[in-house]
């Protein structure tokens, strides 16, 4: 029995060393472990990476997560990267809640800031989530939505040729077909009513991880 605790004690200790990844896999919400080369990650433990072009907005990190203060907002992984078959996930947060709350948004795929499919809320909160296409800056397609994403959640779009599927703590929950922006870079947005800055509310992002689907 004695030897069986100890046994029991060593597991824990080292479950919690290596925060159970061994244990219970990257995706410890359920979702499915992607296959692939990582094309790019950031944890935001040090700073962000250089890569990260801020074109819209005030961008900072702060424990460990971007964290963004200003609307709208937008940051893409710059350096000449252009995907085409890629799955890019980000956990996403908020603070502040003065009327519903920043549309949290990934930039799937982007070929320029005017040209891009994201995923997140449509504008200002989070009543409607779906895919949003613009093409020379104007809204060309929204999809479908979901009516809105957990406080914390992970967010992942699966990327192949002009099929975008979109999984939130690993549940499918919506594919768009789109052929206006056949490879690109990926990012973050934020987009809210107007004030909703001043009052507090924020959007936080993690864990930013581009991996190849090819
Ligand atoms: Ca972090």
């Amino acid at each position: 029995m004695r030897r069986l605790l100890i046994i029991a004690v060593i597991l824990v200790l080292l479950a919690s060393l290596t925060g159970c990844e061994w244990l219970f896999g990257r995706f410890p919400n359920g979702g499915d472990p992607q296959p692939g080369a990582v094309l790019f990650f950031d944890d935001f433990q040090d700073g962000y990476d250089p890569a990260w072009g801020f074109t819209r907005g005030n961008w900072e990190v702060v424990d460990g997560q971007l964290h963004t203060t200003s609307e709208p907002g937008s940051a893409y992984v710059t350096g000449g990267n252009s995907w085409t078959d890629y799955s890019v996930e980000c956990q996403l947060s908020y603070s502040g809640n003065f009327y519903g709350h920043p549309s949290r948004r990934i930039v799937v795929r982007a070929a320029d800031d005017l040209n891009k499919v994201v995923f997140g809320g449509f504008q200002g909160g989070e009543s409607r989530v779906g895919f949003i296409v613009y093409v020379d800056g104007e809204i060309v397609v929204e999809t479908e939505s979901i009516p809105t994403l957990p406080d914390t959640c992970i967010v992942r779009i699966d990327v192949v040729g002009s099929t975008y599927s979109a999984f939130v703590d690993g549940i499918h929950v919506m594919t768009l077909e789109d052929h206006s922006n056949p490879s690109g870079t990926a990012g973050l947005g934020i987009s809210a009513g107007e004030g909703w800055g001043p009052r507090g509310a924020s959007g936080w992002f993690d864990d930013f991880l581009v991996t190849s689907l090819e």
